[in-house]
């Protein structure tokens, strides 16, 4: 039997902490998944669906966008404690009825935790909220049919002044052809308003590598982690967020791989992992993973790898032809010269300050990086989200660049992304700042001409709500509110709003911060079977790595009245664009090979779409860098480029806060109330603060602290009751869970060029707390 969902609230401010584990996954992580899913689906619907993860036939994975093996080399069970929990949250048997939202006034709703709002379940019918603007509502979601909810959304959206007063964003679980129609959609309404999760995870790398290498993906494939000398994990926990990653790490180990590990944290996967598909894994030690462990400050990276490129070059000067890769440099790069000179005079600069490691720390691994002959580089949310994430991260390239590391096997860039599908939706044309070849190719294929003028992201969307500017908020799926900085600004800004719109599969924060009208949608989930007029239907997704692959849902729809994203976005389109429309909505929504056809013609690397989406390994989507050592930048090169060295500056007295996830959430989705790898358990108001920087501001382990930011206008920010863990994290760091702790990110606190918010460095100080 699956359990009920919680009556009430759980206290989450009293956890329990214990010593951090120093190895991920093993035994206790299958039986934590096996128990994770039964509760919310029962033991039959948990062996028939957890079966069905990201086997060919099967459906994807919801959790992360880590690839799958070749087909021939997948388990039985392709996919992780996490994944599981993934899929256990979509798969549940609770569900959210008009009976619920009759029984819970928004305020009530308003009221409750994340965690509470998902445990109840997978919604069911579409509901409508009227109210007041800014009342905040103490009235009810009702049931609405389909016809009147996008008749409100038509209404609202032809009320426009301008097509730009809408915003259409997108979370990363969203299809290829779903996120096609969706943004083929807003273009014909006449904007490029696509703000998405990317803003907030990846858009750092992707500005960085469009810049350098021409294409804002990663070059490698799993063949190359396994082929790779040496991998560097820069600001990543995959033991938590990508735990097949660590399968992969372990292949590479026992290929002879080193590996280093660049983190303020000691993040128990990257320590030991223990195979859970191995007796040897579930048994026994496990293997150890990384070699040497860099505990860097927070924001140090550039600086650090930086400093690897002068030792580099200083290395080359000294034994000329022996460490840079010179045949590469001249043939594939632009720049070098500068960028040697700039290095050059900069020297050593304050590495040891801005990383806080010692010399010998730095030199060690400097030894390893030029015996290495094929490098990897891997990094998520740890360099992408502070003020200098864009020249860190081109700081890596530059490192590949001197090796010709890029286009190689065993070397290469490998940005690892979050969502499964974030990485296809920006293919499919998700941003709001398209290529004018891939607008160009649009018009042509439809017969329009799509709006070239630039559209909004996540953070200029909430500065545009906030002053009225836009007046109609519409989600593709995603907790806008929860997952967005500055909670307050966001919550504001939501609430000004005309019509906020969430397409969702479960009840979230941003369902309970309305505009003046809201409804919410509810649709198909990755593991459904997806029935439209032309049959049985498939989707098709892009793991990190470029391949794109089918995935197609088993189980039975949570409801009757559920909808597929794609049908969603064709009824919308017909209601607010009107019958005569040149593109053909009905056609997309009765047979999605019909969209893939329109996308075969419109994207480059997608020809014969249909009939490769059907091959059981999918096909890998090309990448120039990868493929041919070809660049697409303007110049046709790799470019080196030489930023100054930043890091964050932290008053004396504050800490530098990053935020980040436990082991028991999806982002804003809270699975339970534990981080077992931390140690941490039954609660998550929690910061970890090294034990004498806690000691110096006078907070024993145990005790609790308001954290305060402080932003560089004069403003400060609150949130309340934080157990203070004496953790060994780097010095002048500290660590908290997001979502609970955005309300302290500034909204105007971003990165350059790519607009990120910059969550992981946020200056604060600790006071005693207000409340417990
Ligand atoms: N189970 C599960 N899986 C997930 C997710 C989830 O929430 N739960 N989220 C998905 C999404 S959308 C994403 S984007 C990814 C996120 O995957 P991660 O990026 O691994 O997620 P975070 O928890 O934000 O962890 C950031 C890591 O970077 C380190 N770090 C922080 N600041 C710095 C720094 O300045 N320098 C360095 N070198 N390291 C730093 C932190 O200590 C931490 O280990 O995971 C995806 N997969
Ligand atoms: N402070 C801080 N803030 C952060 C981050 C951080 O590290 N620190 N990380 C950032 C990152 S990397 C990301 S990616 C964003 C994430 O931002 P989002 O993608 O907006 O947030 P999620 O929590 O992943 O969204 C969860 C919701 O998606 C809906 N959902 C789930 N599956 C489906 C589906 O198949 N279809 C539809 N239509 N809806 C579905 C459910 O209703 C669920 O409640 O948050 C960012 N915010
Ligand atoms: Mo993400």
């Amino acid at each position: 039997m699956a359990g009920k969902a919680p009556a009430g609230d759980p206290v989450q401010d009293a956890p329990e902490v214990g010593a951090p584990q120093h190895a991920a996954a093993g035994a206790k992580a299958v039986a934590k998944s096996l128990r994770a899913a039964q509760q919310q689906m029962g033991v039959r619907r948990t062996a028939l669906t957890l079966l069905r993860v990201n086997q060919a036939g099967g459906f994807d994975c919801p959790g992360c966008a880590w690839p799958e093996p070749g087909p021939g080399e997948r388990h039985l069970a392709e996919f992780c404690e996490n994944g599981a929990k993934a899929v256990a949250e979509e798969a549940t048997l609770r569900r959210v009825t008009p009976a619920f939202f009759a029984r819970h006034p928004v305020s009530g709703l308003a009221g409750r935790s994340g965690y509470w709002l998902g445990q109840q379940g997978r919604l069911t019918e579409p509901v409508l909220y009227e109210g007041e603007p800014g009342a905040g509502g103490d009235g009810h979601y009702r049931p609405v049919s389909w016809e009147r909810a996008f008749g409100i959304v038509a209404e609202e959206i032809n009320a426009l002044a301008s097509p730009d007063e809408a915003v259409f964003y997108t979370s990363g679980r969203t299809s290829n052809e779903a996120a096609f129609l969706y943004q083929l959609f807003a273009r014909r309404l006449g904007t490029n308003n696509l703000p998405d999760c990317s803003n907030m995870c990846h858009e750092s790398s992707g500005s960085a590598l469009t810049e350098t290498i021409g294409v804002g993906k990663g070059s490698v494939s799993l063949e190359d982690l396994y082929k790779a000398e040496l991998i560097i994990v820069a600001g990543q926990n995959p033991g938590t967020n990508h735990p097949r990653m660590l399968s992969a790490l372990e292949r590479a180990k026992k290929a002879g791989a080193r590996i280093i590990t660049v983190n303020p944290l000691p993040e128990a996967g990257l320590e030991r992992f223990r195979n859970p598909q191995t007796a040897r894994g579930l048994l026994g030690g496990g293997t150890a993973l990384t070699d040497l462990f860099l505990q860097v400050r927070i924001g140090g990276d550039q600086a650090l790898f930086r400093e690897w490129n002068r030792m580099l070059l200083e290395a080359e000067d000294a034994a000329p032809g022996t460490v840079v890769d010179r045949a590469f440099v001249e043939e594939h790069t632009a720049g070098f010269e500068e960028f040697a000179a700039a290095v050059r005079a900069g020297g050593p600069g304050r590495v040891l300050e801005a990383t806080g490691l010692r010399r010998e720390e730095i030199d060690a691994a400097f030894d390893m990086i030029r015996a290495s002959r094929a490098t990897v580089v891997c990094w998520a949310m740890g360099l992408t989200q502070h003020k200098h994430s864009v020249p860190t991260i081109r700081e890596v390239v530059n490192m590949l660049l001197l090796r010709g590391d890029i286009g190689r096997p065993g070397a290469g860039v490998c940005p690892v992304r979050g969502h499964s599908n974030v990485q296809g939706d920006r293919t499919m044309g998700i941003f709001e700042r398209p290529p004018a070849a891939f607008l160009d190719a649009l018009g042509a294929e439809f017969g329009f001409e799509p709006p070239r003028r630039h559209g909004l992201d996540v953070v200029n969307s909430i500065r545009a709500m906030r002053d009225g500017k836009v007046k109609v908020f519409f989600a593709m799926g995603g907790n806008f509110v929860a997952a967005s900085p500055d909670t307050h600004v966001t919550e504001a800004a939501m609430r000004r709003c005309r019509l906020t719109v969430h397409v969702s599969t479960k009840l979230n924060r941003s369902h309970t911060v309305t505009g003046a009208r809201a409804l919410i949608l509810p649709v198909l989930g990755r593991t459904e079977r997806d029935v439209q007029a032309g049959g049985e239907q498939f989707v098709t997704v892009e793991d990190s790595m470029g391949m794109v692959h089918a995935s197609r849902g088993t189980l039975p729809p949570a409801g009757e009245a559920l909808l597929s994203e794609p049908a969603v976005v064709a009824r919308l389109a017909r209601a607010v664009l009107g019958p005569g429309d040149t593109v053909p909505w009905e056609e997309f929504e009765a047979d999605y090979d019909r969209v893939r056809e329109a996308v075969s013609r419109v994207v480059p690397g997608f020809e014969d779409y249909n009939a490769r989406a059907r091959r059981p390994e999918g096909f890998r989507l090309p990448h120039g860098p990868r493929d041919s050592r070809t660049f697409p930048t303007a110049s046709g090169r790799a470019h080196f480029t030489a930023a100054p060295v930043e890091y964050p500056e932290v008053p004396a007295g504050r800490l530098l806060l990053q935020t980040l996830r436990s082991h028991d959430q999806y982002n804003t989705t809270v699975y339970g109330l534990d981080d077992r790898y931390r140690g941490i358990t039954g609660g998550r108001r929690v910061v970890l603060v090294h034990p004498d920087d806690a000691a110096a501001a006078g907070f024993a382990d145990g005790s609790y602290a308001d954290l305060v930011s402080e932003w560089t206008d004069g403003s400060t920010r609150r949130a309340p009751g934080f157990r203070v863990v004496h953790y060994p994290t780097a010095r002048g760091c500290a660590a908290a869970y997001y979502p609970e702790t955005n309300v302290l990110v500034p909204l105007d606190s971003t990165a350059d060029t790519s607009n990120t918010p910059a969550s992981k460095s946020v200056v604060i100080r600790l006071e005693a707390a207000t409340t417990t």
